[in-house]
């Protein structure tokens, strides 16, 4: 039957078709597994790994954690990220703007799913492309830093719409920059009402502890507490 969409149209709804389905066995093994995943996307430069050094440090003496990261080229992220000591492994995209489900179980092939109990995944930097791409996991948080201004979630509804939880990053700069906090959650809200916001410094610590207690209960919900 001849489409009546235009070609292109066609492909990339060929293309989400296929990740939707992939991520869809993903987020069975990682249920099977009893691991929670959660991912992190926000512009470049918002805080994505400082934020996850510090909570992989964290987390790290009571949970089994490790992290994938995906950028489009060098392995700095994932050098950072080994400083917590946690297993971690790079993804270099190429040329491509945000990792899907495949790059997700490429990686994962040497890793004993069974053996972890919460596994991280920093998206590429972008507030576009990584929304359209499920990669199978529990917990999507979407970071805003202070630094880039209010208006972001309004600007880029659609990364906020598909995350689950907003986390607003660089909380020290907040006073030189002016941050508007009431306004970034005003923002927040209306394109995602009732989203959790959580605001913290990966600098300082400030606001760690809170949403650690929070990633730690979501890791409880899957299903895998370590005993003591
Ligand atoms: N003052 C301050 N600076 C921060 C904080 N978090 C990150 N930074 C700085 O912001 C810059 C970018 O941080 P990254 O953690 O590399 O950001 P990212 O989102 O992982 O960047 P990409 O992976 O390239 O998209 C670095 O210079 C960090 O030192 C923070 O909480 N406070
Ligand atoms: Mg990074």
């Amino acid at each position: 039957m001849m489409s009546t969409q235009p070609r292109l149209v066609e492909v990339r709804q060929n293309v989400l078709k296929q990740n939707d389905l992939l991520a869809r066995d993903l987020r069975r093994r990682f249920r099977e597994a009893g691991v929670c995943v959660v991912s992190l996307v926000s512009s470049p430069g918002s805080g994505k790994t400082a934020f996850l050094e510090k909570t992989l440090t964290l987390l790290r003496p009571q949970y089994y954690v490790a992290a994938l990261v995906g950028d489009l080229a060098t392995e700095n992220d994932a050098a950072r990220l080994a400083r917590s000591q946690a297993p971690v492994k790079q993804i270099n995209t190429g040329t491509v703007c945000h990792l899907d489900a495949a790059m997700v179980q490429n990686a994962l092939t040497e890793w004993n799913l069974e053996e972890l109990e919460i596994l991280f995944i920093e998206n590429v930097g972008n507030l576009v492309c990584p929304a359209s791409y499920d990669l199978g996991e529990d917990l999507r948080l979407v970071l805003l830093s202070v630094t880039e201004g209010e208006d972001k979630p309004l600007k880029y509804p659609t990364i906020f719409n598909t995350a689950d939880v907003a986390v607003i990053t660089k909380m020290d700069l907040a006073a030189a920059v002016e941050f508007d906090a009431a306004a970034a959650h005003d923002n927040i809200q209306s394109v995602r009402p009732g989203m959790r916001i959580f605001q913290v410094s990966a600098k300082t610590g400030i606001g760690m502890d809170e949403l650690v207690a929070f990633l730690a209960a979501r890791v409880a919900e899957a299903g895998k507490v370590m005993a003591g």
